[in-house]
């Protein structure tokens, strides 16, 4: 077996992607047709051309205007089916799948039908594929909290268990910086009183700091990205010791211009760390590849070794929050 079908029947955990990220250019021009909905290319070409990015806002303004064609229930049953048999051919076993409610809402779009689209999905891909599936339900950090709050008090009523296809988790998304963690610190209370599980995008752009906040102020399980924390070596030692696994998604990275190179993506500084660092696609339609993709760039691109992508996969099905007997058949 060559390494690539190594790396893909190794069974995984995605527990970092956004539906909305995982649209694709031919479904955006399909849906622009179908539902009507003016859009300012002319074909799938024109599309992938405008994927230029400078930084996190350039890519946000990009993202937020792809999901414009996305409408009603179909549309976003269609979405999240086309990323799981997609996620499935990766060796993906397991999906925490981060959605943008407020996105949505503030464009006119029911929350039932998002949600109740999403779950159609899952639904189909846990009987099918044999996967398993939640969602986690992210606030947009650059809204004003009030806004997430009324949000999240609506999207309650789609909680569920692990393993449910429902809303299992609550996280921090959009612009970071100028966003800190505390600025949702009320939202979180909520969120967890109700039983969601917290978890933050920190350190993505913004410094350290932000990821000190997820982890004291919002009591995040899991950090998405952290690359600043590398920046601190008593933050480092905290996440090691207290075994907050940490996401991290290396062709994001590339493509937004957080780092030049492969190399300087602190994934084996994680590893050699003992952090529980697991490798992700984030928004893979964009930043030009799913999950195995970004296997095979950090293992050619910073010399691991198999043993080191064994682990990363090993990590990945350990952070996911199924219970212990579910992990342990995929380990
Ligand atoms: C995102 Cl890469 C990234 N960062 C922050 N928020 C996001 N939403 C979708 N992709
Ligand atoms: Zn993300």
């Amino acid at each position: 077996m060559g390494i690539v079908d190594f790396l893909r029947v190794m069974p995984k955990a995605e527990l970092h992607v956004h539906i909305e990220g995982t649209l694709e250019p031919e479904m955006i021009m399909s849906k622009a047709e179908e539902n009507g909905v003016k859009i300012p290319y002319r074909s799938v070409g024109g599309i992938r051309n405008a994927y230029r990015f400078n930084d996190l806002q350039s890519f946000l303004n990009i993202y937020y205007s792809g999901m414009s064609v996305l409408v009603d229930r179909d549309d976003f049953r269609d979405l999240a089916l086309a990323y799981f048999k997609r996620a499935h051919q990766d060796g993906v076993r397991r999906a925490e799948v981060f959605f943008d409610p407020q996105a949505h809402l503030r464009r006119g779009v029911n929350l039932s039908d998002v949600i109740l689209g999403l779950h159609d999905a899952a639904a189909w891909a846990m009987e099918n594929l044999r996967m398993s599936i939640d969602y986690i339900m992210c606030l947009l950090r650059d809204l004003p909290e009030d806004d997430g709050i009324s949000v999240l008090q609506e999207a309650l009523k789609y909680r569920g268990g692990v393993g449910d296809g429902w809303i299992i988790g609550i996280c921090l998304d959009s612009k970071e910086y100028g966003n800190p963690p505390s600025k949702f610190r009320n939202a979180y209370r909520i969120a967890v009183d109700n039983g969601l599980i917290p978890v933050a995008h920190a350190g993505e752009e913004a410094p350290a700091e932000y990821v000190w906040e997820a982890i004291n102020v919002l009591n995040a399980r899991r950090i998405d990205h952290g690359y600043h924390a590398f920046e601190d070596e008593s933050l480092i030692k905290l996440i090691a010791e207290k075994g907050i696994p940490v996401n991290m998604c290396p062709l994001t990275t590339l493509r937004i211009k957080y780092f030049n190179s492969i190399l300087d993506v602190p994934v084996k500084r994680a590893l050699d760390a003992g952090i529980a660092v697991t490798i992700n696609s984030d928004d893979p339609a964009y930043f030009g590849g799913y999950i195995l993709d970004n296997y095979i760039a950090v293992y050619e691109g910073q010399g691991l070794r198999l043993i080191d992508m064994v682990k990363l996969a090993e990590n990945s099905i350990r952070a996911s929050f199924l219970k212990d007997s579910d992990k342990d058949r995929l380990l």
